[in-house]
């Protein structure tokens, strides 16, 4: 009974304050097995990648962006990733986050770059439910979920309109569920990503790996 008591006044303590956990997204590894432009011998690449939270009630709340790049790379390579910059967005208790990302080939290198620019402006800056168009119940590709998190950040140039010059190599997304992993205590997903595909003539391949950690959030008292 005393047990229940105290299972009771630990659950009102969590629901005064919902957020236990920031969840962090990092790239750790890009591979280039195969160059998307082989004639030229290098691919320049740009990776774009968001974060959307949603509560209990399947009601988004917060989204998040980073970006990196534009960087090139050879057949055979390892990008340097160690340039891209993590995010974080508090997972809400007993909600998700969506984590997506898109790895892009640059053709019109000024473009990319001025895009860029703008992503890197709002950097890990935490975006409010007001600016999110996302309802839960739609299906949404990464780079949707990604276009619609830096229009949420009120970046102009839409991701989407980029890739009318420039090429989508791939596009990943894992969701975190805070329950599943509180009932596991999981802290780390690793995801790993296989982009393949062709554009004109030309195969690509790209291995890449990124990691969603969570950390748990200090709001002043003593908690675990
Ligand atoms: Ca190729
Ligand atoms: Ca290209
Ligand atoms: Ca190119």
């Amino acid at each position: 009974m005393r047990l229940i008591f105290i299972g009771l006044i630990l659950a009102q303590t969590a629901c005064s304050r919902p957020v236990t956990h920031m969840a962090e997204l990092t790239p750790r590894s890009l591979k280039a097995i195969n160059l998307e432009e082989t004639v030229s011998r290098r691919d320049e690449l740009m990776m774009a990648y968001s974060m959307t939270s949603y509560d209990d009630q399947h009601k988004a709340v917060g989204v998040v962006n980073g970006g990196w790049g534009v960087e090139s790379v050879q057949k055979g390579q390892f990008a340097n990733v160690r340039t891209a910059q993590p995010i974080n967005l508090p997972l809400p208790r007993n909600g998700r986050i969506v984590a997506s990302l898109v790895l892009i080939e640059v053709d019109d290198y000024n473009r990319a770059n001025s895009m860029m620019e703008q992503v890197r402006r709002v950097h890990n800056i935490v975006a409010g439910p007001a600016a999110l168009l996302l309802t839960a119940t739609e299906v949404l590709t990464p780079l949707k979920y990604v276009s619609a998190g830096l229009a949420a950040s009120g970046i102009g140039l839409k991701l989407v309109d980029q890739l009318d010059d420039d090429d989508l190599l791939g596009q990943s997304s894992v969701e975190i569920d805070e329950a599943d992993l509180r009932r596991k205590k999981q802290r780390l997903v690793r995801v790993p990503a296989v982009f393949t595909g062709r554009n004109l003539r030309d195969n690509f391949e790209y291995r890449l790996e990124y990691d969603i950690t969570l950390k748990t959030v200090n709001i002043g008292t003593t908690r675990q």
